[in-house]
């Protein structure tokens, strides 16, 4: 097994949440959170700090951990497992950056038919402040193919 460790950001200022349409890459094509692989020697915190910075502007004073997500493809050794981050409280204006082009959504709005497949499944639990755990198997299609999602007390 081939597994990285990656953060993924949703800013939430209720009633909107900030997404960004990835422009290259990995996801290319689809709205997502804020993030990318945790680099040598960062931790978690403070590799989401960083992500979220380079690709949206903002500077988040605080960042809680809501989550974490394994996801797997069929017959492929790859896997990720994406520590989920909420972000409430930040300074400055989202900017565009080469990876992202930022944009608010209402959270009745949010556009979960250009976004990865299990985000409508764990979205609502970050939106909801609770905390959850999950598994996600998608093809070589990025269907998705099996899901687990718990919520959970404490991550
Ligand atoms: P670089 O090195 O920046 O070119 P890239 O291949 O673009 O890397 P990166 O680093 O942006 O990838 O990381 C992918 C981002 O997508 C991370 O924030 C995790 C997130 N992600 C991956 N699979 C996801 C999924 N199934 N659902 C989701 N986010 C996912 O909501």
């Amino acid at each position: 097994m081939n597994k990285k460790v990656l953060i993924l950001c949703v800013v939430h200022k209720h009633p909107h949440v900030l997404l960004g349409m990835k422009k290259r890459g990995f996801g290319m094509g689809k709205w997502n959170g804020f993030g990318g692989k945790v680099e040598e020697g960062e931790t978690v915190e403070v590799a989401a700090k960083r992500e979220l910075f380079e690709e949206s502007g903002l500077e988040a004073s605080v960042l809680n951990r809501v989550g974490i997500l394994d996801f797997a493809w069929k017959d492929k050794p790859d896997e990720m497992e994406v520590h989920v981050f909420l972000a409430c409280d930040m300074k400055g204006e989202p900017m565009e950056s080469e990876e992202m082009r930022p944009e608010w959504f209402h959270v009745d709005e949010i556009p979960f038919h250009a976004m990865w497949a299990d985000d409508k499944h764990w979205m609502p639990l970050l939106l909801a402040d609770k905390k959850f755990k999950g598994r996600f198997v998608f093809d070589d299609q990025d269907q998705m193919l099996e899901h687990v999602l718990n919520e959970v007390l404490e991550i």
